[in-house]
């Protein structure tokens, strides 16, 4: 026996350390650890010393075997370790993925954009059931029991006296059922109409407003909704007031703004008539000031409503009201 059991071990160590690979390390295991192995060997030569120094030399030789063994397993577990990391495709030096981010929805940007106007004009932000008392949504606002908007046809009903609302309107009596005036709501939602075709979907988007004080005129309407087109679209967008009538506003009248295409000569989108119809208003009929309690010797007010999807259709020039509702990305990255 040239070699002490002290000096294999070394070597071995010294060759375990830096084998930086698995089958580095098998190959090391074999060669000392092996049938012909360097240990092995030691081992078997061990029978030819005298009888006296085979306890302690053969009690150092297992001792080394099994440290050499267990290097050998723990520089495996660690090369493993190390590999099935990068097997993840976890490689530091690569660029950073972007972050897909998304986006609110065109009409939900311009329900926004409105809000945020009119809340700089003084007016509160009202919110409140998509299911809706028919009270709420007819009766306080002075339908008629035979009003055709109340017809299956046009209205969904959930039973005799619930219904999908309408309008965003029920909120405005709601409100009024629990503030005394004066005030100033706009009611942004989703309303429901039995209605589908190339320029109706069956939900969709408005923003009713609501002003009640002392002395309230109708010039006080048509300044409000004139800041308003000026800021939502721009100062040379006119407005035009049309008589209309509507059951809970008297004397009422529909808003059409100078048309954005064409800006008044005639096109196809404003159907060659230079304007385009974007708002309902009026003064709010005594008979609902009456159905909340407000006192109608004191108070007067002004209402109007406006459908958000048509606006935003206008704003961004879109011509098909479906677009909205697809949810194709292509279309939505767009705003
Ligand atoms: C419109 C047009 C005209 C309206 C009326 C009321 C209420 F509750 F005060 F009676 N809220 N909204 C109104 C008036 C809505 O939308 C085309």
């Amino acid at each position: 026996m040239k070699q002490t059991i002290e000096r294999i071990k070394k070597e071995a160590i010294n060759e375990l350390e830096i084998a930086s690979d698995v089958d580095t390390l098998n190959a090391l295991s074999v060669k000392y650890l092996g049938r012909k192995g360097i240990v092995t060997q030691y081992l078997r030569n061990i029978s030819e010393l005298p009888p006296e120094r085979r306890p302690e030399e053969g009690k150092k030789a297992n001792q080394v075997k099994k440290q050499i063994s267990q290097f050998v397993n723990a520089a495996k577990l660690r090369l493993e370790k190390d590999r099935s990391e990068f097997d993840d495709g976890l490689d530091v030096s690569l660029p950073g993925r972007p972050m897909i981010q998304g986006s609110l929805h065109p009409v939900t940007q311009v329900t926004w954009e409105i809000c945020d106007i009119f809340a700089k004009l003084g007016f509160h932000i009202a919110e409140g059931p998509e299911v809706e008392k028919d009270y709420y949504n007819f009766e306080a606002l002075n339908f008629p029991k035979d009003h055709p908007a109340r017809d299956m046809q046009d209205t969904f009903f959930i039973s005799e006296d619930v219904v999908l609302r309408t309008h965003t309107s029920p909120m405005q009596i709601r409100v009024m059922e629990k503030t005394p005036p004066p005030l100033r709501i706009i009611a942004p939602g989703k309303v429901y109409r039995c209605d589908s075709d190339l320029t109706h979907t069956p939900m969709f988007n408005q923003v009713e407003g609501l002003l009640v004080d002392e002395n309230t005129s109708f010039g006080d309407l048509k300044g409000i909704l004139t800041t308003f087109v000026h800021q939502m679209f721009d100062d040379r967008t006119s407005l035009r007031f049309r008589p209309s009538f509507f059951p809970f506003t008297e004397p009422s009248a529909e808003v059409d703004i100078l048309c954005l295409i064409c800006r008044g000569s005639g096109c196809r989108v404003c159907s060659h008539t230079g304007w385009l119809e974007v708002l309902g208003s009026g003064m709010v009929h005594p008979a609902v000031f009456e159905n909340v309690g407000y006192d109608t010797t004191r108070y007067t007010g002004f209402a109007f409503g406006m459908g958000v999807d048509r606006i935003a259709m206008l704003k961004y020039k879109i011509d098909d009201i479906r677009k909205f509702f697809e949810n194709d990305v292509r279309f939505l990255r767009q705003f």
